[in-house]
């Protein structure tokens, strides 16, 4: 059987994985990295929302309880809806010349076998930015966030739930491109401001500099 090559190569393409637990701020963090660095923001919550009201998408009922239940959705969606966005980027709005695209992928993977999926078919990452927050903390904001977001994974029980799957699915992810040295982490607890001078110290260690 032929090798699979990834859909974009590291020569193109810089591709930061965004992770930490519900409510570490990751969301947060993405819009400054967006402002200074270049990069392109994929939430794969955010795409995996959009999906779920999508008119005639055959995964709408599928997600909605996935997301729901805090459970991890099947990743070929997932993937896929990266892998399109990534593409749609590339073609509409391609980096300066002699630059690569950046690509900040938020909330993705959430497993190894995702991990694993995404580098084998998709691209290979460069660095993994790991939010690190204790769950009491995560709790307040998102119980905060639930007064007005509307999001349906925003109260207590859900967000238990959540919490479970990160602890026992996620954080083995973060464990795994912490024994391949790829892990920048930060401690998410003070406030946006100084979360983001930490990201930028661990990020700029790793030789990735602002663009203007
Ligand atoms: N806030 C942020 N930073 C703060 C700070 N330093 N001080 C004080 N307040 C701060 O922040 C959360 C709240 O905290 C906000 O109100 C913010 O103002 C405040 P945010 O930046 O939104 O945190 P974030 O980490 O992005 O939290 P989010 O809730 O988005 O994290 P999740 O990882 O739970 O959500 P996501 O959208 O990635 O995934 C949702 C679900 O989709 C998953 O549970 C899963 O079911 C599904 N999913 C998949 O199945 N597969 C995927 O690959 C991805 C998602
Ligand atoms: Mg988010």
């Amino acid at each position: 059987m032929a090798a699979t090559t990834p859909r974009f190569s590291t020569k193109d393409v810089t591709v930061v994985f965004f992770l930490g637990g519900p409510g570490s701020g990751k969301g947060t963090q993405s819009a400054n990295l967006v402002k200074d660095y270049g990069f392109v923001h994929l939430s794969a919550g955010d795409l995996l929302r959009a999906e779920q009201v999508r008119q005639g998408s055959e995964y709408g009922e599928m997600i909605k309880t996935y997301i729901r239940e805090g459970k991890i959705v099947p990743m070929e969606v997932t993937v896929a809806l990266l892998s399109n966005a990534m593409a749609e980027s590339l073609a509409t709005a391609p980096p300066p010349a002699g630059t690569k695209a950046r690509f900040l992928i938020d909330g993705f993977p959430r497993k190894l076998d995702q991990a694993v999926f995404f580098e084998k078919t998709v691209c290979v990452s460069e660095l993994v930015l790991f939010l690190d927050c204790p769950e009491d903390v995560m709790e307040a904001r998102l119980l905060k966030r639930g007064e007005t977001s509307g999001r349906e994974d925003d109260n207590a029980e859900s967000i238990r739930k959540r919490f479970r799957t990160f602890v026992e699915t996620s954080m083995p992810v973060v464990e795994d491109f912490r024994g391949k040295d790829k892990v920048v982490e930060v401690e998410a607890t003070k406030s946006v401001d100084e979360v983001y001078a930490k990201v930028k110290e661990g990020i700029e260690k790793r030789g990735l500099h602002a663009r203007s």
